[in-house]
């Protein structure tokens, strides 16, 4: 059985990871629900325990030595992750608690002012409920109306339609930049190019794009970007919003509170300047230097490496899960991250998920939060295994395994 991959010494990446040498029922754990969450590295862990012992103090607050010492790693995460997807400058980015408050902050502090009676929002048909719900709230509080990006039966977005949407009335297109129900890359450059055209905003979600591909948000130029630390080998409660700063500049806080403002009376606050404007309160300060240091940890692998290898998982899994009598691969773009989304015949997804986790196998079964999509691909659930970089072609092999043995006792 090949273990080796030609682009990452795994073995020595998963021997970073504490928990990928744990067992579940009795077996090696094999962790393939990274489009969920990621596991963490021990140098992560490390760095929110070393803070957590050492450093902590609340941030932008105090002169004394820890609240400045808080304050600097706190500053520093927010380099790192600026560097990480290339913008322009600190102010472009904003500590969220994660993909989906970046996208509700967007709509609140962005739509609000910006989206009337008779506009248009554009989503597809491929997205997250919380690149979806937040809109529909828009649209039923303002009149603005959803429009939808059809998709072919591979689960690639029909651009033609996508074109003939766009009109004077289209005030946002908001799209993910990776599918998390079926990993299709999503052609986002061309997207944000054609809406600018238009006339129109983009908010590219890019929680399952962060950790799979490089970003670099002034060459797509998108308006808004997401996504989420805990995707990325960080903690849960920490994402970014990446925003163009003349954006950021004009548009109103999203909460009130502490730190977003310069000075208050009961007559007029004034707000305090980009980023803090939209950081209201105390941040999770630690979680937001573990994700620096996750995206270290990242960048020390090479996102070009890290692409290869899972390129090479999915293509494995794609021919040997593909290849099995009864089972049916749901998404098979051209151009995919590692997602592999499957029915097997005769079985419900949860009775699939749930054998495969009595083999030690973690995959998600389920409508993946995507249940328009699910709806138009005419299944009530899929079963998903994602992978991530600490992930081995063996690994791929027990799926395959694992899913043969969900057959035999369907059989
Ligand atoms: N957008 C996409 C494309 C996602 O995949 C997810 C989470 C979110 C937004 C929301 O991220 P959050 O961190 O704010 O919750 N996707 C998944 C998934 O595929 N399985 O569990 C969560």
């Amino acid at each position: 059985m090949t273990t080796a991959s030609p682009v990452l010494d795994v073995q020595r990446i998963r021997a970073d990871f504490p928990i990928l040498s744990t067992t579940v029922h009795g077996k090696p754990l094999v962790y393939l629900d990274n489009a969920a969450s990621m596991q963490m590295p021990r140098q992560v862990i490390d760095r929110f325990v070393r803070y957590q012992s050492e450093e902590h103090a609340n941030v932008h607050r105090g002169v004394h030595h820890l609240s400045q010492t808080a304050t600097m790693a706190y500053e520093g995460a927010r380099e790192t992750v600026r560097a990480f997807i290339n913008a322009a400058s600190v102010k472009e980015v904003i500590f969220t608690r994660g993909a989906t408050e970046g996208i509700n902050l967007v709509m609140h502090a962005w739509g609000r002012s910006n989206v009337k009676a008779g506009d248009e929002i554009i989503v597809s048909t491929l997205e997250h409920h919380s690149n979806i719900v937040p809109w529909q709230m828009l649209c039923e509080d303002t009149g603005a109306k959803l429009r939808v990006i059809p998709i072919n039966d591979a689960g690639e977005l029909d651009m033609a339609a996508f074109q003939a949407l766009l009109n004077a009335k289209s005030k946002l297109v908001a799209v993910n930049h990776v599918s998390n129900a079926l990993g299709t890359i999503n052609p986002v450059a061309d997207i944000i190019k054609l809406a600018h055209q238009a006339g129109a905003m983009v908010l590219v979600d890019g929680a399952q794009a962060a950790p799979h591909l490089p970003i670099d948000v002034q060459g797509l130029g998108a308006d808004f970007y997401v996504f989420s630390g805990h995707k990325l080998c960080g903690p849960t409660g920490i994402g970014i919003l990446y925003g163009k700063q003349a954006l950021l500049e004009a548009m109103k806080p999203f909460q009130g509170g502490g730190d977003m403002i310069r000075s208050v009376t009961f007559e007029k606050t004034t707000y305090n300047d980009l980023p803090y404007k939209f950081e209201a309160g105390t941040p999770a300060i630690a979680a937001a230097i573990a994700l620096g240091s996750a995206i270290d940890y990242i960048s020390a692998i090479g996102m070009d490496k890290i692409a290869a290898h899972e390129h090479m998982l999915l293509e494995r899994a794609t021919r040997l899960v593909g290849g099995l009598k009864g089972v049916r691969l749901i998404g098979t773009a051209k151009a995919k991250a590692a997602v592999l989304s499957f029915e097997v015949e005769g079985v419900h997804p949860h009775d699939v998920g749930t054998i495969l986790d009595g083999e030690g196998i973690a995959v998600r079964a389920g409508h993946h939060c995507a249940q328009p999509l699910m709806d138009r691909l005419g299944v009530p659930a899929t079963a998903r295994a994602s992978f991530a970089f600490y992930n081995t072609p063996a690994e791929v092999d027990a799926l395959v395994r694992g899913i043969q043995a969900v057959q035999e006792i369907f059989a």
